[in-house]
């Protein structure tokens, strides 16, 4: 169940993110395997799931739009003790922004430090809540997520131009690697800072990140597909003359991504 007890709570309260242990039970797990491995293999199709695409081997690194087409998928992310924790932190019913899997296959790359804030002002938007269910163990060596203590004042920090943190920033916070099992949730806020390293191990790191608003913020998700098929379309979308604008980069923030 995702449900959070005193210990996430004080987490929350403290950090702004909240690591629930085994959220998941063994059943769910295998289900989320299979489908993560079923969504890999769907191909690309232009105006349907985003697939993209990282290195000259053009490696999977994510999937996103999968819920209008996986029955399995939307109902875990939209059940009921999801939506009551979502309800808690957003402090009014949430509802869902945008789906994502991360791949990180073997040598995939990490990603910079960055808070997802900056890159969610696209519709005056001003607070989300980040569901991590790692369907891999996230480990170090494969890339898990790091994120910083304390951060919970609600502040933007410096940025670079690219809109990642600026790195003298970045490298005075306190960063904690955050080790996950399969089953376990991760919860965190838009502005907790966070990054990963690359997989530097034999075995895939895949992990679903699935981003909520508050519902006074306004249902949005058909929007920001509409906008980033626009601006950032997956390669088989794309005009291989055409460069990408430069709109697109708040839509690949800190990514590995072509
Ligand atoms: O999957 C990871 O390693 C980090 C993901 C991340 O920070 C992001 O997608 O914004």
């Amino acid at each position: 169940m995702i449900r959070l007890r005193d210990e996430h709570e004080k987490s929350w309260d403290e950090n702004r993110y909240a690591l629930l242990r085994g959220a998941l039970d063994s059943v769910e797990q295998r289900a989320l395997l299979d489908w993560v491995e079923t969504l890999a293999g769907w191909p690309e199709t232009p105006g349907r799931w985003m697939k993209y695409f990282e290195g000259d081997r053009r490696q999977l690194c994510r999937v996103e739009n999968f819920l209008p087409y996986h029955d399995g998928l939307r109902g875990l992310l939209t059940r009921t003790d999801l939506c009551e924790t979502l309800e808690r932190l957003c402090s009014e019913p949430a509802v869902l922004f945008k789906e994502k899997i991360n791949y990180k296959l073997p040598g995939g790359q990490g990603f910079a430090p960055h808070q997802d804030a900056p890159a969610f002002v696209s519709f005056d938007q001003t607070y989300h809540v980040t569901l991590l269910i790692g369907v891999d163990p996230m480990t170090p060596e494969n890339g898990c997520l790091e994120l910083v203590n304390g951060h919970c004042d609600g502040q933007s920090l410096a940025q670079a131009e690219d809109g990642t943190i600026r790195p003298d920033v970045a490298e005075g916070l306190d960063w904690q690697p955050l080790a996950t099992e399969p089953g376990d949730v991760v919860l965190f806020d838009s502005y907790v800072p966070h990054r990963s390293g690359p997989n530097r191990s034999r075995e895939p790191r895949r992990a679903l990140y699935v981003t909520y608003n508050g519902v006074s913020q306004g249902d949005r998700r058909a929007d920001y597909y509409a906008r980033k098929r626009r601006v950032f379309p997956p390669e088989c979308e794309r005009d291989p003359g055409a460069p990408l604008p430069e709109e697109s980069r708040i839509f690949n923030l800190g990514n590995p991504i072509r």
